[in-house]
């Protein structure tokens, strides 16, 4: 067999697993992809004879550096620090940095993989990538994250700039971590440019950025419920994770006459029956964020609400769920799980938060199921608005991004319904949707540049 001959999808698999070994996030993400891709392309030579898939799914590039910092007892901490450059033929590297100690080279890069489609679907000029350390914020002091932000940005700004490559926030990273490393590229260059974002408002930060991520994953849900003829309001919602993401889908299920009666943590999740309204979720915003406290004492704040410790909520009877905490929070059980309980429609706002079994077992029942590279894209999509803000230096008001915000939800969207749509049925499958959709603008880029 000649290499340009046809592979089948498991010749496929098997080759990304052979490359790959040890990387069991990566080549779950990969599968995700190649399942609808292989179909897609299975008549179009081109993209077969440029390799185009066997291409995205091998990074532009793997940085991975040595972190050293001090701790408040003048210890000395070394960490493992990375970017993944993926893919940028349709705009620079654009995508967040986590620190968590579980992150390592698998999740980077099935994160830097996901990012190139979900940069695609959002219509802006932005490549993929992602990046972050093994670095544990728990229980660090101010201080402390701020030299290991420092030294983190000393050796990664190399890689950065505004039209190569613009990280942002994710897990572990937020306004706090942007300050401090947006401050030492600011004066390692000399230069103040947007190289992050996600900044403060005072330093070139977009209105909403916050906001867009959470916000986004409902406006899809109320989308695809909204294309059925149904709506969130009403209904009983289900969230996972109590950071950044989680609070403000909170916020936008409330606002939309829905119910929210879970929250989680990596120490387990609370069930609200009276629900989990603005004020409450203020609070575990300000609790969560802010004082960094853990999800366990808002039934000390709360009466009627119940802590289930090392638990996830999936089983908890409700029409929405949303799984906002980390990857693979959400397995085939589960999935069975809330389908058997009545559940009608799943909206990503983290990343590849259902495994592979959950994603069959959604597709099985039928369940209106967002894939989050489509349903989280809110969040990079504003990130793009923030760098097309920083290029001008104009600020555009909160009007106009939430309209934009909006209007690029809905555009997902419909991208989804144009190359998801089941033969022979009114059903759209968003996951093939949402995969195809991403995957043809950054193809039809690739081609045009030839073999590079
Ligand atoms: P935050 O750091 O603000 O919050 C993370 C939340 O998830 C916390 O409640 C955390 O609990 C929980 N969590 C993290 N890891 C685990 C774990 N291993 N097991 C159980 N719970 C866990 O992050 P974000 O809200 O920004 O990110 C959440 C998800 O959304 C991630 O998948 C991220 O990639 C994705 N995402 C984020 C975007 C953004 O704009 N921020 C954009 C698009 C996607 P604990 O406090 O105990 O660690
Ligand atoms: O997963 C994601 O899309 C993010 N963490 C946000 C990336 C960004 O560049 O805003």
């Amino acid at each position: 067999m000649s290499v340009t001959d046809h592979v089948n999808l498991e010749e496929f698999m098997g080759g990304v697993k052979r490359r790959n070994p040890g990387q069991p996030e990566f080549v779950q993400a990969v599968q995700e992809v190649a399942e609808d891709i292989f179909d897609f392309i299975e008549d179009k030579e081109e993209y077969h004879e440029y390799q185009i898939l066997r291409r995205i799914a091998e990074p532009d590039r793997v940085v991975s550096f040595r972190v050293c910092w001090e701790d408040d007892n003048s210890n000395i901490r070394v960490q493992r620090g990375w970017r993944v450059q993926n893919n940028n033929a349709i705009g620079p590297y654009k995508g967040g940095l986590r620190f968590h100690r579980d992150v390592n080279e698998s999740v980077l890069k099935f994160l830097a993989f996901e990012q190139t489609f979900k940069n695609s679907l959002t219509g802006l000029p932005m490549g993929g990538a992602k990046g972050g350390a093994n670095f544990n914020p728990k229980g660090k002091s101010d201080h402390e994250v701020m030299r290991f932000c420092q030294s983190f940005m000393t050796e990664l700004f190399r890689h950065l700039g505004v039209d190569t490559d613009v990280p942002a926030g994710d897990i572990g990273v937020g306004t706090r971590e942007i300050g401090y490393m947006f401050g030492q590229y600011k004066r390692i260059k000399n230069e103040f440019t947007g190289v992050l974002t996600g900044k403060g408002l005072e330093y070139g930060g977009s209105l909403i950025r916050t906001e867009a991520t959470g916000y986004g994953a409902i406006y899809f849900l109320q989308d695809m419920l909204e294309r059925v003829g149904n709506s969130i309001e009403g209904k009983n919602c289900v969230i996972s994770g109590s950071g950044n993401v989680a609070t403000h889908a909170a916020e936008k299920i409330n606002q939309l006459g829905g119910k929210v009666l879970t929250m989680s943590d990596s120490g387990g999740f609370i069930y609200d029956p009276e629900g989990i309204d603005q004020e409450k979720t203020d609070w575990i915003k300000h609790h969560k964020t802010h004082q960094r406290g853990r999800i366990a004492d808002y039934v000390e704040e709360f009466i009627g609400a119940v802590f289930h410790e090392g638990k996830r909520p999936w089983a908890v009877e409700c029409d929405l769920a949303v799984p906002c905490a980390t990857q693979n929070e959400l397995d085939g059980e589960d999935a069975k799980t809330l389908i058997g309980n009545g559940c009608i429609g799943v909206s990503e706002g983290a990343n590849m938060p259902v495994n592979l079994d959950g994603v069959h077992a959604f597709k099985a029942a039928e369940t209106l199921y967002a894939p989050g590279k489509a349903a989280n894209a809110g969040g990079v999509a504003v990130s793009g608005l923030e760098m097309s803000q920083n290029s001008a230096r104009i600020s555009w008001s909160e009007e106009e991004l939430q309209k934009l915000l909006f209007d690029t939800m809905k555009g997902i969207h419909d991208r989804c319904v144009e190359y998801g749509g089941i033969a022979g049925s009114e059903r759209i499958d968003y996951v093939r949707g949402a995969n195809i959709a991403g995957f043809v603008k950054v193809a039809d880029a690739m081609l045009a540049y030839g073999v590079v």
